[in-house]
């Protein structure tokens, strides 16, 4: 069967009934750039509408003008204009002070009548991490509480690089906040964590000279080898010797295209396309339904399986392996022990078969735990010499690198306490709220993640 795409199917291709909103400046610069390049490539519409918003002017102009966004589709909210400046708690209230403002600007877009919303942000700074929780919230209270009415909300939120301790507090407090939003039905359906800590890894590991030669000219400094490189990420936990601007601004740059790749796959499936076919039919509530409240995703990509040379068990099986280990967005290690995952599996209809279910769930089975739900989706391209890419979405897998960050988070509490008010004074003036509260929230953190957090630990 041959399928066209252009203006036939302009009229046929249906928007995925979904919201995206990029608060702060990571939210807003990835939203921005999966603008961009889904323009630049014309792919068809995967969001319904969407809204960048700030607390910061400057950056929301930034934003702006890189990605060329519509004025009506910005929003600058808060007292301040020039941000919170990683003061979560600031971020947190200026979102609600600002309900009504953002709200009307939100009903012009068209937000009534989709059924989710994808809100991306950074954890670690102040706007995006306070706000995001927020504005879960006043969605929640409006669609659930107050109209009766089902909505899904997604969080795509990016763990700091390493060494970033101030950081690793704040996205601590954002995971608890949204999980324990999540008991009361006004959390987050799920949180997708990206960590910039990993992404950045995998880049250097795969694009080994081409990351070098960009880093040299970027940050006008001889770089021998890769290792040079992660060891200019300072780990020592002195704020004032937190990672320069402009190392971060380079490590960014480097990261988002990869950040970028697996929205796209995440959000592709839902949206219907003349030369596909998705079965079964998924839309992204789905995700919601089937996976446990935090997904880390893997992808590979360009996965080069050749039916015809030797076992396709046996290449199905590494394609898992390398996945898993290889193209996580955050560490999920060797043994994830994931207690559900979701899999898309896309490309030539020859290839992406049903047929092939059994054996990719013996070959998941490793990474999982007993009795985790396998959900498989399937995408068949019709175009000439599509590509074979895995999407793996795993619902509460172990993560060993968020131990490096509580242990990132305990150190900078325990730095900055003590009887001295001075001392304890440092989290009223940096995060805008008590010792107290950030002390909770790490144990709460260690409660909730604990049993996974060390790799290779059996589970009752
Ligand atoms: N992957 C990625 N990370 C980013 C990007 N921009 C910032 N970050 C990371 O996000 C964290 C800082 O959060 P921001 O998004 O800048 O903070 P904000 O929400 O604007 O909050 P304030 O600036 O404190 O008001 C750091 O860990 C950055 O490395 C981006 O475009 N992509
Ligand atoms: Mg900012």
């Amino acid at each position: 069967m041959h399928r066209m795409r252009g203006s036939e199917s302009d009229e046929t291709t249906k928007a995925a009934e979904v919201f995206a909103i990029g608060i702060g400046e990571c939210g807003s610069n990835i939203v921005g750039s999966y603008l961009q390049t889904s323009r630049d490539k014309k792919l068809p519409s995967r969001v319904r509408g969407y809204m960048l918003m700030n607390t910061d002017r400057a950056d929301l102009t930034k934003v702006r003008s890189k990605y060329g966004i519509p004025k009506e589709n910005t929003m600058l909210y808060g007292a301040s204009e020039i941000g919170v400046g990683g003061r979560f708690m600031d971020g947190y209230n200026a979102m609600m002070e600002s309900k009504d403002i953002i709200f009307d600007q939100l009903g012009n877009l068209g937000f009534e009548g989709v059924s989710g919303f994808c809100i991306f942000t950074s954890l670690g700074g102040g706007t995006g991490c306070g706000g995001t929780p927020a504005i879960i919230e006043l969605l929640k209270q409006r669609f659930q509480e107050e109209e009766g009415r089902r909505i899904f909300v997604y969080v795509i939120g990016v763990l700091p690089f390493e060494g970033q301790s101030s950081e690793a507090l704040n996205s601590i407090w954002a995971v608890s906040k949204l999980l324990r939003a999540q008991l009361q039905e006004r959390g987050a359906d799920l949180t997708i964590l990206l960590s910039n800590r990993t992404m950045l890894k995998r880049i250097l590991n795969s694009r080994k000279s081409d990351s070098v030669d960009y880093l040299q000219r970027e940050l006008d400094v001889d770089i021998a080898s890769i290792d040079q490189i992660e060891t200019k990420v300072p780990s020592t936990l002195d704020e004032t010797e937190d990672m320069d601007k402009r190392t971060e601004q380079a490590f960014v740059e480097l990261v988002n295209p990869l950040a970028l790749d697996v929205i796209e796959a995440m959000l592709s499936p839902g949206v219907y396309e003349g030369n596909k076919d998705v079965f079964p039919t998924t839309d992204l509530a789905d995700y919601s339904r089937k996976l446990d409240p935090v997904v880390v995703p893997a992808l590979y990509q360009d996965i080069g399986l050749i039916p015809d040379a030797g076992s396709m068990p046996k290449q199905l099986r590494a394609m898992v392996d390398y996945a898993i280990k290889e193209t996580s967005y955050a560490d999920v290690g060797d043994q994830p022990n994931a207690e559900s995952v979701y899999y898309v599996f896309s490309g030539p209809r020859h290839i992406s078969k049903a047929e092939y279910g059994m054996h990719l769930k013996e070959s998941l089975d490793k990474f999982i735990a007993p009795g985790a739900a396998i959900t498989p989706c399937y995408v068949q391209y019709y175009d000439k010499d599509p590509s074979t890419n895995l999407l793996l979405l795993l619902g509460l897998p172990k993560i060993p690198e968020l131990v490096q960050i509580i242990n990132e988070a305990t150190q900078l509490v325990n730095l900055h306490s003590g009887s001295s008010p001075l001392k304890q004074g440092w989290f009223m003036r940096s995060k805008g709220t008590t010792r107290k509260e950030l002390v909770s929230a790490i144990s709460d953190f260690r409660e909730l993640f604990s049993y996974y957090m060390t790799p290779g630990e059996t589970m009752e």
